[in-house]
């Protein structure tokens, strides 16, 4: 309810018709799911400066570096948190990567409004996020039919078959199993492999959370997975791109 008030607020403050004017909104956007299908490694790697299971996961890291970092180490994507509330994250995080890197963005918030769609794409996303947990199923559709008429991909997260169940739908195009459990915050990949059957094939699978190793992503691979997304592991460390090329080599 309050994320809801908030996002009221900044959309009394910019109107709408002022975004969709924006230079970022006509750029043309790179499609992640593509790449992934593509790509050997799979990876997405995230910029994220704290999470709620951990506090502070890097004080010093400069969003530029981190943005290159990962472009040079050849990821897929990058993933940048825009949520401030739990994630110390902003939208100034996301200019910044996309001013700093050619990768497919991803922008990781909690997206419980069409509005927020729009900034995605006019702070120079190329991939929204939707979490089932928080959507309805009509919620989910109405979203991920306006971030395809903007051209935008859509990763839909899941943590159990219920929420799958509920979100299969063609407008979806990546569908991400996330590891944490978010009342626990417990990681295991078992939800990965567990759910990966349940995926119908069209979709790129993709798992997130709780990958620290080489290992965990050979692991993955065999159930269908292309995607893997990581944050902690790169971020905790002082050269987060430096970290994310040792799982691609
Ligand atoms: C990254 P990790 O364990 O590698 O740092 O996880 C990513 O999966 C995680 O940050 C995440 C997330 C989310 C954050 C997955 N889904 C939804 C915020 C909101």
């Amino acid at each position: 309810k309050d994320k809801r008030n908030e996002v009221d607020l900044r959309k009394s403050l910019i109107p709408t018709s002022q975004i969709e004017k924006s230079v970022l909104f006509a750029r043309d956007t790179i499609s992640l799911a593509e790449r992934l299908k593509n790509s050997t490694s799979g990876i997405i790697a995230e910029h994220k400066r704290r999470s709620p299971s951990k506090s502070t996961i890097n004080q010093n890291l400069n969003t530029q570096d981190v943005a290159k970092g990962y472009e040079n180490a050849g990821v897929c994507g990058m993933s940048v948190l825009t949520d401030g509330k739990y994630f110390g994250g902003s939208l100034d995080d996301l200019l910044t990567a996309r001013a700093s890197c050619n990768l497919p963005l991803l922008r990781k918030e909690f997206i419980i409004d069409e509005y927020q769609i729009l900034e995605a794409k006019a702070y120079g996303a190329d991939v929204i996020l939707l979490i089932a947990s928080i959507l309805t199923r009509y919620e989910i559709k109405q979203f991920s039919e306006l971030a395809k008429s903007l051209h935008l991909d859509v990763l839909l997260e899941v943590h159990n078959e219920e929420e799958l169940q509920k979100s299969i739908m063609s407008s979806l195009d990546m569908l991400g199993v996330n590891n944490r459990n978010l009342k626990t915050f417990d990681v295991s990949l078992n939800t990965s492999k567990q759910l990966s059957e349940l995926i119908p094939n069209g979709f790129v699978k993709v798992s997130e959370s709780g990958i620290s190793s080489v290992d965990a992503i050979k692991e993955l691979q065999p159930y269908g997975y292309q995607g893997f997304l990581i944050g902690e592991s790169f971020m905790k460390t002082d050269n987060p791109g430096e970290s994310a090329s040792q799982f691609i080599k």
